[in-house]
Parts: structure tokens; sequence; C-alpha cells
């Protein structure tokens, strides 16, 4: 069985102060960790406990991408630099693979989506 993954990956860099991390969970269909974190989190660790391989996205509400990790392998973690300012933001899977059937899986349609408070 092949499965073909379609990617986009998006690296933002930029200037990070203080030194905060958090930890977030990739599992099919969820992303899991807290829901409210405090500004000044710089960086985000990000461990993949499932069985297909994923991605973390962090968007605005509005959809701007604030940081995006590259494929991570099943139980590979990872540390994202995402300096996030006071806010509401989303973190998903921005996967998209053919399934068994010959259709697409969208990983965030399937759930792959959490709503994230920066607290100011
Ligand atoms: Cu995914």
């Amino acid at each position: 069985m092949s499965r073909l993954a379609i990617c986009l990956l998006f690296v933002v860099v930029a200037c990070a102060t203080g030194a905060g991390t958090d930890h977030y969970v990739l599992d099919e269909w969820v992303v899991g960790g807290p829901e409210r974190i405090p500004a000044g989190t710089d960086s985000i660790t990000v461990e993949n406990i499932g069985e297909w391989s994923h991605t973390l996205v962090v968007t605005t509400e509005d959809g701007l991408v604030v940081a995006a990790s590259g494929l991570i392998e099943s139980s590979a973690a990872i540390t994202l630099d995402a300096p996030l300012a006071p806010g509401s933001y989303v973190f998903s899977c921005r996967i998209v693979a053919e399934d068994e059937d010959g259709g697409l899986s969208d990983h965030y349609e399937r759930g792959m989506s959490h709503r994230v408070i920066v607290e100011a």
C-alpha cells in the first residue's frame, strides 16, 4: 500500500525572545496540548505519537502562518520556534494524503486542529 503525502511547508523565521516551551502531541486525528499558554513562549515541542506522519502549522485566526514544522515522522519529536504574541492561534496539521481507496485524506478536515490562546 502506498500513500502519497502532499505537504505544504512554511517556515517563518523570526527573532525570538523569552524562553518558554510547551508540549503538544499529534495523533490520528487530533492535536493535543495546552489550550492556554503564557506570553513569552518562543518555542514548543511537538511529538508525533500517531502511526502516520504529521505536521504542525501555527496560524493566526485569520490564517496567517506564524510557524510550521516539516514532516514529523511517527514517534519523532521536534522543537519548533514559534514566537507567539498574545492572541488566538490555530495549531493544525495540513497534510493531505492519498488514502487506500485513492481518495484524499485531509488531516485538518479529519480533526487535527486545536485552538490555543496566548495570554498577555
Ligand atoms: Cu496529520
